[in-house]
């Protein structure tokens, strides 16, 4: 039985991960640690929140004395680190925060950790500290230009990207100098239930059944590579369990999208969805769908992010060939099973929406 702390575990991957986690690992005991920020949301939690072997526990990973009390108090022996902040556009306008969490944050984990598990002689038998990184820090691709590979040198572009790429050298650093037992996994672009409405997918399904235009950055043609959520929460396992201890893989999709694409894809989708199903109709009377016009007719073309990113796309070879990693879901199906969440769980939605981020948008924009 391992004792898991899952950092970030009330946001939207880290949640999808707990869930899995709990499914597939029942006899491990797991101890989420979230400071509940905009993003972060207890909701996304309840259905293991009263089950015996969890815990959620509401706290900052600047709180270094936090980090090494719970995990002196629960015999911590496997960290998998999701707490950042995460929206590239937040770290345009605010950075500070992304420093302070993703820099300052992930090195106060690694000093409790090595303080715990290298340091003193209440050491489990065997630990692993994983880092969940994005493929942001590699850059931006030209059209012809090969997918980033674990070697592609790093080359981040935002202050998000930049604070992503220093916590990843701060967990090698860590392996190399001290021997603690790290893995990296770097993903590309994520989607599917739980992930907050600022997100490209989220923000146009919102939208789309609100009535609101879709604002495409740019001319819309900047190319991401998308996975859906639970096949990175399975490529994060099999880094876990049989990864090489100081090594970083990366996790994609192999499903190359440019936005305006994607966008109209989720539109298409959501129309054919209303066509068959009178009672949305009622549900979402201010949605084109349900006054049988296109969705895609609220597009909108917005100023271009500044600094955004061309193309991002990830090779997962060496995923692939040492630990057997390959996405399940397609992205119709990915796409289907995300939409019918949004549609089941309008209350989620409007209730996180509700919050800051909308301030926050009227401030910004
Ligand atoms: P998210 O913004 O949805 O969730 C982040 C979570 O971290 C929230 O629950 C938040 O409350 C918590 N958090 C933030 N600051 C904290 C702090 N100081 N202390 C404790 N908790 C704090 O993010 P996400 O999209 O789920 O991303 C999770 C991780 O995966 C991040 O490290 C991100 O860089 C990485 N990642 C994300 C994607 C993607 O497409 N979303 C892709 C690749 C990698
Ligand atoms: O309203 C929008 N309009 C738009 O055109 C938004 C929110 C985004 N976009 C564009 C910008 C990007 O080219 O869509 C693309 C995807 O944007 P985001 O959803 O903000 O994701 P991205 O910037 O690619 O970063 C994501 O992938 C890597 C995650 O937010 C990161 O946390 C992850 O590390």
């Amino acid at each position: 039985m391992r004792s898991v702390m899952v950092t970030g575990g009330a946001g939207f991957i880290g949640a999808n991960f707990v869930h899995y986690w709990i499914d597939r690992y029942p006899d491990d005991r797991l101890i989420v640690l979230d400071a509940l920020t905009y993003a972060g949301n207890q909701a996304n939690l309840e259905p293991v929140q009263k089950q015996a072997n969890f815990r959620f526990v509401h706290g900052n990973i600047l709180d270094r004395a936090l980090i090494s009390t719970l995990m002196r108090e629960e015999g911590i022996d496997t960290i998998v680190h999701f707490a950042a902040e995460s929206h590239v556009d937040r770290s345009i306008h605010e950075p500070d925060a992304f420093i302070q969490t993703n820099v300052i944050g992930t090195h106060n984990l690694l000093m409790a950790a090595r303080e715990l598990w290298l340091d003193s002689d209440k050491a489990p038998a065997a630990h692993r500290f994983h880092h969940v990184s994005t493929d942001e820090v590699y850059g931006s691709l030209r059209a012809d230009d090969a997918a980033f590979t674990e070697a592609t040198p790093y080359a981040p572009n935002s202050p998000y990207a930049a604070s992503k790429a220093s916590s990843d050298h701060l967990v090698r650093s860590y392996h190399h100098t001290f021997g603690l037992e790290v893995t990296t996994s770097n993903c590309s672009n994520n989607y599917g239930p739980y992930q907050f409405p600022e997100k490209l997918i989220p923000l146009m399904i919102v939208n789309a059944l609100t009535g609101q235009p879709l604002p495409i950055y740019g001319d819309g043609k900047n190319i991401r590579d998308w996975l859906y959520v639970t096949d990175h929460c399975r490529g994060i396992d099999l880094v876990i369990s049989k990864g090489r201890l100081g090594a970083t893989y990366n996790i994609g999709g192999n499903n190359e999208w440019q936005n305006i694409d994607i966008v109209k894809q989720v539109c298409a989708s959501l129309d054919s969805i209303f066509a068959g199903n009178e009672e949305l109709s009622t549900r979402f009377p201010d949605a084109p769908a349900a006054k049988g016009r296109k969705s895609e007719s609220l597009i909108t073309f917005v100023k271009d992010r500044l600094g955004h990113d061309w193309r991002y796309a990830i090779d997962a070879t060496l995923a692939t060939s040492e630990l057997g990693y390959a996405p399940r879901q397609s992205f119709e199906t990915g796409i289907e099973l995300t939409l019918n969440w949004m549609l089941e769980n309008e209350n989620w939605w409007r209730a996180v929406m509700d919050g800051s981020y909308r301030d926050w948008i009227s401030k910004n924009y």
